[in-house]
């Protein structure tokens, strides 16, 4: 990890929510390119534990979540010996620096955040300050790192160019700080739409069950919640405007096959939606099968999962504190 400057491979970094059990789109949007970038690149993956409060979390469900996820993360094959693998909360420093960067973060330009409009439309009852301050924190998690790639869904584009202003702002103020992040958006996958209204994104936190597939989701659920995706009357299948539901099972099912969009039209050309959704079930099923396998394996080993935290936590933090503590002397806080 500690390559000199001539070696150094680009470093990666990427966090997900602890929100619930991913979907298939956290998985094919986001977990699928992580471990794929892990071989190449110097990675630090996390569970994004400090973020999920911001909606309200039951404390029990909340650290059982928590873990889950951080076995997932094994689960999907990220190497801890190879890649950070860390617990967010577990490093301190995330939280400091989300502070400092909330002083460099105009309160307009957090308000014009989506993310924050949709959620705080979503969860009108509890607009907290931590919900506005999301994107900073987010900022801090990646700039602790001097991060040069940002692997997210399309979804979280706005907030890696917020942390990119901030880090330009900053070092355009003191010097250079931080390095400034570029976002990486894999190709396929990267907007996974829902099950039952194709036109918004498939989301952890969808109330309707029947809407996203999840990770450890079972071959028959699978089936039945591909069974009732919502299409439509043409009973064609073909990638075009208009056919959302279609365009995300044909998106879906190219993902997990590695065919091309043509020779997934033409191997349906003639066939009706039934089959279509059975053959995408099927696709999906297989895909997931060996991260489920390997998820029973790690969670039932709690030893293995916590050493894997402590090491991750320690690994982080000396990386982190280097960056922090730069960013405190330049503001001109007295050092002891
Ligand atoms: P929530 O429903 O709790 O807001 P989420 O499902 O949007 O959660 P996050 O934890 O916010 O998931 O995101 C984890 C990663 O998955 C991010 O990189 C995000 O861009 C990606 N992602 C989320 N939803 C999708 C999707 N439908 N398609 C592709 N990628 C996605
Ligand atoms: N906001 C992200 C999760 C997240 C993240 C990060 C992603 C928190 N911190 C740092 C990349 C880098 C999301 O996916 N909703």
């Amino acid at each position: 990890m500690e390559n000199t400057a001539a070696q150094r491979k680009p470093r990666v970094l990427s966090l997900i929510q602890p929100t619930s059990v991913p979907t298939l789109g956290n998985y094919l949007g986001a977990l699928k390119n992580w471990k794929k970038m892990s071989a190449d690149n110097d990675c630090l993956f996390g569970v994004a534990d400090l973020h999920a409060i911001t909606v309200r979390q039951e404390p029990a469900q909340f650290r059982k979540q928590s873990t889950e996820m951080f076995a997932l993360l094994l689960a999907i094959g990220l190497d801890p010996e190879q890649s950070i693998v860390f617990m967010q909360s577990h490093v301190p420093q995330h939280a400091q620096l989300g502070w400092l960067l909330n002083c460099y973060t105009q309160f307009g330009e957090a308000a014009r955040m989506t993310q924050f409009k949709e959620k705080s439309q979503k969860h009108a009852d509890n607009v907290n300050v931590g919900l506005f301050a999301y994107p900073t924190l987010m900022a801090a998690d990646i700039l602790l790192y001097q991060a040069n790639f940002v692997p997210v869904g399309a979804d979280q584009k706005q907030h890696l160019e917020l942390t990119r202003n901030i880090a330009e702002r900053f070092n355009g103020v003191y010097g250079s700080t931080f390095t400034v992040p570029e976002p990486y958006i894999g190709q396929v996958g990267a907007r996974v739409m829902s099950l039952q209204n194709p036109t918004q994104k498939m989301s952890k936190s969808d109330p309707n069950p029947k809407a996203s597939v999840m990770l450890l989701d079972t071959p028959d659920q699978i089936m039945k919640k591909f069974k009732s995706a919502v299409t439509d009357s043409e009973a064609v299948v073909r990638c075009a405007p208009g056919k959302d539901g279609i365009n995300n099972l044909l998106a879906i099912y190219t993902c997990c096959t590695g065919k091309t969009m043509e020779e997934a039209e033409a191997e349906f050309a003639g066939k009706g939606y039934g089959e279509f959704k059975t053959a995408v079930a099927e696709a999906v099923i297989e895909e997931l099968r060996p991260v489920q396998q390997s998820f029973e394996r790690v969670i039932g080993d709690k030893a293995y999962i916590e050493e894997c935290m402590k090491k991750g936590a320690e690994s982080a933090s000396r990386l982190a504190q280097r960056t922090l503590s730069k960013c405190m002397k330049k503001i001109g806080f007295k050092q002891i």
